[in-house]
């Protein structure tokens, strides 16, 4: 079934220069980009964005490191999008996460793992609209989706 997800390219990613690799391997997989930008997050996006965490010791922290640059945004849309790009995402750690998954290639550690992947359909709702108005939004089929 096509569902839509949102990534975020964090700011360790951007700064690194992984964008370009990061959206190769979204598109090569099938997934299409409806949306994408480069852009700052504000304090408050950012605690509205991690609301699920905001008991939790490591949210200050969590805060202020997508506050610190600027991030890449991309909305996908595809067949079970959101569990297709949360296993190339690879687990939270990057020194456990599989090699082949992004944080597995790119990540060394929990902190600064360089992707954020909707993990459900309630949390991409919560979250999509912090980064995306509906005018930002390019619905539109690119019509060689047959072929994945
Ligand atoms: P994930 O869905 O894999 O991004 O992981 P979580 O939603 O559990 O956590 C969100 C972010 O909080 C992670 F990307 C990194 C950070 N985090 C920590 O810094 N320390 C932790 O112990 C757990 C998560």
């Amino acid at each position: 079934m096509s569902e839509r997800t949102l990534v975020l390219i964090k700011p360790d990613g951007v700064k690194r220069r992984l964008s370009g690799e990061i959206i190769k391997r979204l598109e090569s997989k099938g997934l299409n980009i409806i949306g994408m930008k480069l852009m700052k997050v504000s304090e408050e996006m950012a605690r509205k964005h991690y609301d699920v965490h905001k008991d939790k010791v490591f949210f200050k922290d969590l805060v202020s490191y997508i506050t610190s640059g600027p991030i890449v945004a991309i909305l996908l849309e595809g067949k079970s999008a959101i569990s297709v790009v949360r296993t190339m995402t690879g687990a939270t750690d990057g020194s456990k996460s599989a090699p082949g998954t992004i944080r597995g290639d790119y990540s060394i550690s929990i902190d600064r793992n360089i992707i954020h992947a909707s993990d459900s359909d309630e949390s991409f709702m919560h979250e999509y609209p912090i980064f995306f108005s509906k005018n930002e939004i390019i619905e539109f089929q690119y019509g060689d989706e047959d072929l994945f």
